[in-house]
């Protein structure tokens, strides 16, 4: 993007530039490194175990599934900073579970201890800054559950480019801890090929983009929020996307085309106060993409 927007212009400053290229390293140029992620039998894997902080773009290879008995389906990878990765896993089952408040007190700690910079499916593709520190590529669910392992990858040394791709949509999360809303722009450009997912409130969330009927209203989607009724409601159009958790203060951006159309955006996360899903508190938009 910045190197097409230099193209078309010959100024002294593009001269300067040009020149000064050379002293750097190839990588200094602007390139983002990819990543890969993917599984090897019960193992997590990934292309570096090494990396400069700076922008990143994951490329999801493979997840691992999740065996009937546990709903079936299957995880995604997921990118975590934490010096405590033992104490996040022990405590995570609490959010998957029945007890309200064992799913706040396990949000609460992994929120105090680890770091999420979004997780995908097979053949998902992100861009993230990643500070420096230790991380790990896991698929949480896997991992909770003890049939998988994590790997380990650190991020040191010179600092890289912080700036992700142009996108075209802009999804964020905001409010204090317990009031969590999505927020949505669509930046004037189309199509939308790359989109944000932002998290600018105070608890982790996750991204759930699912196509619906065109005249779909929030109050249809509040009553089924609302109803114990099992399988999709009736104003579901399509499968969703599903993109895994960003902690507060993390902006990830997506390689996902959104076709023009109708999509709910939800998080199901426990919250942090009382364990109840985000979206049952309200944590739910509908949006149209141009
Ligand atoms: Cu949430």
């Amino acid at each position: 993007m910045k190197r097409h927007a230099l193209a078309g212009t010959v100024t002294a400053a593009v001269m300067v530039a040009a020149v000064a290229v050379p002293a750097l390293p190839a990588q200094a140029a602007g390139a983002i490194p990819v990543v890969d992620i993917a599984v090897s039998g019960n193992q997590a894997t990934i292309s570096q175990t090494t990396m400069r902080p700076g922008v990143v773009e994951f490329h999801v290879g493979d997840t691992f599934p999740i065996p009937e008995q546990f709903g079936g389906g299957t995880d995604t990878i997921s990118i975590v900073r934490t010096d405590a990765l033992d104490q996040v896993m022990a405590a995570l089952p609490g959010a998957f579970g029945e007890d309200p408040a064992a799913a706040a007190q396990a949000m609460r700690t992994a929120h105090a201890l680890s770091t999420w910079y979004g997780g995908g499916h097979k053949g998902d593709v992100w861009q993230v800054y990643l500070p420096p520190g230790n991380y790990y590529a896991l698929g949480v669910q896997s991992t909770v559950m003890q049939m998988a392992q994590p790997v380990a990858f650190t991020v040191a040394g010179q600092p890289r480019s912080a700036n992700v791709h142009a996108v075209q949509a802009a999804i964020w999360a905001t409010g204090p801890v317990g009031q969590n809303q999505f927020r949505y722009a669509q930046l004037g450009r189309q199509p939308v090929m790359w989109f944000a997912f932002r998290n600018n409130a105070h608890e982790i969330h996750f991204l759930d983009l699912t196509p619906v009927k065109p005249g779909t209203t929030t109050a249809q989607v509040k009553k089924s929020f609302m109803s114990d009724s099992q399988g999709p409601p009736s104003w579901v159009a399509g499968e969703p996307f599903t993109f895994d958790v960003v902690s507060p203060g993390v902006r990830v951006a997506i390689k996902h085309s959104l076709a023009p159309g109708k999509y709910l955006a939800d998080c199901f996360i426990p919250s942090e106060t009382d364990g109840m899903p985000h979206a049952l508190m309200g944590m739910y938009k509908l949006v149209i993409i141009k």
